[in-house]
């Protein structure tokens, strides 16, 4: 296993377009109010706060299709995100982006890809987010993020850092998926995603899983890429979600996640995405993205 980098950069992307609901573009407030830059420099990394990427809140619809939702200022803000996570790789640190909603999974791994050719992504989440125009009934882009980074969707979307910067879906895994549409169903089939289910994890338990997604990201890769969205986890530990899901991930199971990535190192890069503080209680979810960053990063109990 690769050692992770000494040195993280902190981006914030306070985007809520890609889920239609405000209250997300509050998520890195939350986060760093938490004191996430201290956490991760207690155990010795050097953190830069990059600052947040900037978002135009005030979008009219008129300029959106309804099947795709905002789509000009999710295709700017991606865009400039890329650049960025581009640029602080560049550098040799690892990007942490901090969310917002999952639509700016687009511009971090297609900045990421420009570093990193052979890129494996865990895709943690209650959906598989691979809908394309064509098959999301919500418009929402956030349910498009993961189609996107695979080449298809939209090619204002598609071609963000270069069309043919994309996932292999051999090296693609999602975990503790329970709401999958049925356009979603087909395209994961026809890709040959594995999909690791809340069945699976029950029937398997979280070890095994994960054994076999850390092979797979693994397969051939230089790295891969944790993308967090906290509505994978079950809605009574984390409830300030847009899209709740009851049957989720147990707090215990996400940690332990967490932590065999660390043991097994190679992660390149990360986002936590979907923290909504508006729904949240007493900053319940804000505090288990931050408590999960820790385990990822290598807090231990002894
Ligand atoms: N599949 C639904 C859609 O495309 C819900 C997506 N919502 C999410 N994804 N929160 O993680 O609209
Ligand atoms: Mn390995
Ligand atoms: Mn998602
Ligand atoms: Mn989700």
């Amino acid at each position: 296993a690769t050692k992770n980098s000494n040195d993280i950069s902190l981006i914030g992307v306070p985007l809520q377009l890609g889920a239609n609901r405000s209250g997300v573009d509050m998520g890195p407030t939350a986060i760093r109010s938490l004191n996430i830059q201290a956490r991760l420099e207690a155990l010795g990394f050097r953190v830069r706060d990059w600052g947040d990427i900037e978002v135009n809140r005030l979008q009219d619809r008129c300029d959106s299709d309804e099947k795709l939702k905002y789509l000009a200022e999710i295709a700017r803000v991606n865009t400039k995100l890329a650049e960025v996570v581009a640029q602080e790789m560049g550098k040799g640190r690892l990007p942490l982006v901090i969310g917002g909603d999952h639509s700016i999974a687009i511009g971090t791994i297609k900045g990421v890809l420009q570093h990193v050719n052979k890129l494996g992504v865990i895709w943690f989440d209650a959906h598989s987010d691979v809908n394309t125009e064509f098959t999301t009934t919500s418009g929402n882009i956030h349910g498009m993020s993961l189609a996107v980074l695979l080449g298809h969707g939209h090619p204002s979307l598609t071609s963000i850092g270069g069309a043919h910067k994309k996932l292999d879906p051999r090296n693609v895994v999602i975990i503790g998926a329970r709401s999958i549409d049925p356009g979603e169903r087909l395209f994961l089939k026809e890709q040959g995603i594995r999909v690791f289910t809340m069945h699976d994890i029950d029937k398997y338990g979280m070890k095994t899983v994960m054994d076999e997604a850390l092979e797979r990201v693994s397969a051939g890769t230089d790295g891969f890429h944790l993308s967090l969205d906290l509505d994978g986890m079950d809605p009574r530990e984390a409830p300030g979600v847009g899209t709740p899901v009851k049957g989720g991930i147990s707090y215990r199971e996400s940690h332990f996640a967490m932590e065999y990535l660390h043991e097994h190192g190679a992660l390149v890069s990360a986002e936590i995405v979907e923290v909504n503080p508006m729904l949240d209680v007493n900053n319940k979810t804000a505090k288990c993205a931050v408590d999960l960053a820790g385990s990822l990063f290598g807090e231990r109990i002894l």
